[in-house]
Order: C-alpha cells, then structure tokens, then sequence
C-alpha cells in the first residue's frame, strides 16, 4: 500500500496524457516528481506548467521511492525494465490516481462498448442527480480528478487492459467487464492472460452485488475472481441473467428480493445489439450505484442518448447508399458489431486493415456474408487479403484515400460504404480520431454535401 508520508521523490514514466496528469497530480500533492519519456518531451504549454522532464538515457531510478508508469508503456520497453529492475515501487497512473480521488470510481472494462457505456452510464448518472463526470482510458486521466476541490458523486471510469496491468488496490465502488474478446494481443502472451488481467477490475470489489458481467463470461467470473457468489449478469438471450431480454426492445432487470424493472427501449437512439448489451450494462452499474434511482427518468434517459462520433456513426444517406464511419471499430469483434448492426445480405463495401495487433479475425469471418467487398489498406492488408480473399472480392489499396473512393464507386443503392478497420490506426494516422475525420471529410467531398 502506498504511504503518502513516506514519498519525497517520485518518478513519472511516459510524458503522453497520463504521465503530465500523474505529474500535476504529484504536483497539488506536494511531491517532487520527475517525468521520464523515451521518444520526446512535451512543451511547457503542453503541460500546462513546467516539470522537471527528462528524456530517458538509460538513468538508474533507484533514487525514487515510486515510479509512475503511463499505460502505454509495454514491460518490453527498455525503460520499463530499468525500472523493474531498481526494484522501487511501481503503480500506474490510474491506480495511483485513484488513491486520491473522494468520489466513488464507477470502473467499466470490457474488450468493446467501453466508452460508449462510459458515457452513457455518466448520462443516466447525471439523469439521476448525479454530479458525475467520465475519466481514464476514454481520454482524460483518472489523475484529473484526483486532489481536486471540487466535489463530484461519481468518477465513470473507463479502464483499459493496459491501465489495469498495474493495478493491485484500486477499488472502484462498482465494476462491470462487458466482453472479452481478441485484441492486444501484440501485448498479452494469449487471450487467458488479457482476461485475467481484464477481471482484476474486480480485485478489491466490495460485494459480487457490485460487479456486472456479461452472463456468458461467468465461467471467468469463477476462475479469476476467487469468489463463490455471482455477480450481476446481462444477456442478450439468456433469461436467467439479472438483466435480460422482453421482446425485441423491452429490458427485464430482476433485482433479486426488490421489485423487478422493465424497460421500453424502443425509441433509444443506439442502435444495434451490441448497444443493446451496453445499454443493459449501463443500467445495471448505475442501479447499482444508486439503488433509489427512478427506472423511468433512466429509461428516458437511455433512450435520449446518442453514441460518441466514430462509433457506428451515420456520415451520410445518399443516392440509396448508407455511408458509416466506425474508425473505432480497432478489433475484429467490433468490426463483427457493426457488421451486424449495418448489414443486410451481401451489401457492405467495407474498409478495413491497419495496424495489426496478432489478433483472430475469425469474428469477422461469421459476418463475412454481409460484405460485398473488401477494401484493404495499411500494414496487414495483406494478411487480410489472404484471410478473405477466397470468400469474398478483396482489393488491395495503395492509400486510404483510394480504398474510400474504390468503395464509394463500387456502392449501389441498398449498400453500406462503412470504415470498420478492425486494425489500429497509427500506422497510417495519428489516431483513430484522425482516420475517421479523413474518411467523413472525403465521404462529404464527393458527394459534395
Ligand atoms: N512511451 C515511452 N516508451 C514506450 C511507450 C511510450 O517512453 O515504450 C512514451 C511515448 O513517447 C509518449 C508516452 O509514453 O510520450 C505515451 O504514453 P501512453 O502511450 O500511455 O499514452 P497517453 O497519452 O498517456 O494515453 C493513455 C492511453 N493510451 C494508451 O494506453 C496507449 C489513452 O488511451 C488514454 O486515453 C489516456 O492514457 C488517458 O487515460 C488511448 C488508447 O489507445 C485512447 N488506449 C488503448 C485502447 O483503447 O485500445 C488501450
Ligand atoms: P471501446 O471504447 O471499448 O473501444 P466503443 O464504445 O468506443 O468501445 O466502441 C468501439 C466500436 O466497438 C464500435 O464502433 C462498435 O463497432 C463496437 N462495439 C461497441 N459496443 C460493443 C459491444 N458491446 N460489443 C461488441 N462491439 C461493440
């Protein structure tokens, strides 16, 4: 457990977004801090304030009694391992941040729909009086919040596998994990050892009553939780979770002994069966959290919400032709979601590929039927091309820019033009931010709208 008192030097590693927040977190705290990057040091205006920062040159860290280490920093890394090797203390941000936020840190995790539930779960909380604001993985440190004046009710805390492998106290007051499927795994040495550390969300979790799982991940539940009695579950198709399926757009939550809700969510804006999960768990995290919240300004409330651009997000309808920018989509899973959610037979020109992370595309494979091409960039196209090419017309593309316009030549009406890449993107863009406003900005070009 970190002891405050005893800190007098403390060691930031990686000066992205997570390294300056942990630096001007130790800063409102009192402690020296030192920050540490491999590749480059930002600005002063960038930090907002001037920091001791430093390019890494091989330095020892023994001198530091914590080192503070941004998510995105791999076990391989060279300066990682210097810092395993000094044998100081190591936390990572959102751990380290969570010792000092006051409010009660609502964590969602889950391979997809992570911030979409982030979001909305801050939206219903709002609807419900709730002063709540969303942090970490989604794009503003947890240390944000942390040793602040101003007093919220909840932190909706988007947490990552990366953010979670340096965890080991933090306790969020309710958790849920949404999905696990193949992703990361350029980091992870195979998919136990991602959900493992995905269900660590759940380490020091108060109550099972808590927790919110996805029903068929209860196997995972038992095997990485220790624990005998079962978390709240969400289901699609099974009626037996606690929260449950009625008819097409009618949610069931049992509340065990308390009366059990329904929910008409036939007017919701998310659309798509995967939303329908994060809507279910989204309901289940706030009632957890405020158990006297009113099912009705919640319901009202989850139909109101529309999903965060790049996500499944209609750019355009022309001529009979959908176009979708789902540049979020950065697994094959996701890629299967929107698929399925944007389909019909045979009519998606998709665009896909990027930067790949060893991953099982075989999802993308189930809903291969609803793809009429495949327009295939960046560094694995051709390992796409020779996972599809026997099922479907696949074409390899030069640039990004290419594959947008061959797609857009090859729509009839009644087809989907849709960027779900499935891929990173940074080997093509900044981010995926980025390669979605470029695909919007062409799309909007050509049909000059
Ligand atoms: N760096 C090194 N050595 C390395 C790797 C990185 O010195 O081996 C340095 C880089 O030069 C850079 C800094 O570390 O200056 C970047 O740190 P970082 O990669 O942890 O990035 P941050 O800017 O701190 O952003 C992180 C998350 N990024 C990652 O986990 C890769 C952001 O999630 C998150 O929004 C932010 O913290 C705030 O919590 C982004 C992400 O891609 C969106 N997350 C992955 C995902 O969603 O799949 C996990
Ligand atoms: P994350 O933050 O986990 O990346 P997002 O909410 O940003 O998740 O959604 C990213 C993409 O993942 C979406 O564009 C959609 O294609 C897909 N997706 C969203 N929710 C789910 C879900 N519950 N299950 C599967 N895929 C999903």
């Amino acid at each position: 457990m970190i002891n405050i008192d005893k800190i007098t030097n403390v060691a930031v590693l990686g000066l992205g977004k997570s390294g300056i927040s942990a630096l001007k977190l130790a800063s409102r705290l009192g402690l020296p801090a030192r920050g540490f990057d491999e590749k480059k040091i930002p600005a002063p205006k960038e930090c907002g304030a001037v920091f001791s920062v430093e390019i890494w040159n091989g330095q020892a860290f023994s001198r530091f009694d914590i080192i503070i280490t941004s998510p995105g920093i791999p076990e391989r890394s060279e300066m990682m391992k210097a810092a395993i090797a000094s044998g100081v203390q190591i936390c990572g941000e959102l751990e380290f941040a969570s010792l000092f936020c006051k409010a009660p840190i609502v964590a969602i995790t889950g391979t997809n729909g992570k911030t979409t539930t982030t979001e909305l779960t801050c939206h219903l909380l709002k609807a419900a009086g709730k002063n709540s604001v969303c942090a970490g993985n989604i794009g503003t440190p947890l240390s944000e919040y942390a040793a602040i004046p101003e007093d919220l009710d909840f932190i909706v805390t988007e947490v990552s596998s990366f953010q979670l492998d340096r965890t080991s106290v933090f306790s969020p007051a309710v958790a849920a994990v949404l999905n696990i499927e193949s992703d990361h795994m350029d980091r992870y040495s195979g998919i136990a050892d991602y959900t493992r550390t995905k269900f660590g969300i759940f380490r020091n979790i108060g109550s099972p009553s808590n927790a919110i799982v996805r029903h068929d991940l209860l196997g995972y539940w038992s095997e990485f939780t220790w624990r005998g009695d079962k978390p709240v579950t969400f289901s699609l198709t099974e009626s037996c979770a606690n929260i449950h399926m009625r008819g097409p757009a009618m949610v069931a939550f049992n509340r065990g002994k308390k009366d059990g809700l329904v929910f008409d969510l036939s007017s919701a804006k998310l659309r798509g069966a995967h939303n329908m999960e994060n809507i279910m768990s989204a309901l289940a995290l706030v009632f957890s959290a405020v158990p006297g919240a009113s099912a009705k300004v919640l319901e009202k409330a989850a139909c109101e919400f529309c999903g965060a651009e790049h996500r499944i997000e209609l750019v355009a309808e022309k001529g009979g032709i959908r176009y979708i920018n789902d540049s979020k989509a950065t697994n094959p899973d996701s890629v299967r979601a929107a698929l399925r959610a944007e389909g019909g037979k045979r009519n998606v020109c998709l665009i896909a590929g990027g930067l790949d992370k060893n991953m099982d595309f075989s999802p993308v494979m189930e809903e291969i039927g609803r793809v009429k091409a495949v327009f295939l960039v960046g560094e694995c196209k051709n390992k796409l091309f020779d996972l599809f090419n026997n099922i479907v017309e696949c074409i390899l593309c030069d640039t990004f820019n290419n594959a947008v316009c061959a797609a857009c030549e090859d729509a009839k009406p009644g087809d989907v033009v849709m960027l779900s890449p499935g891929c990173a993107s940074m080997d093509m863009f900044k981010d995926y931010k980025e390669r979605g406003n470029i695909f919007k900005e062409t799309i909007k070009r050509r049909l000059e709208i």
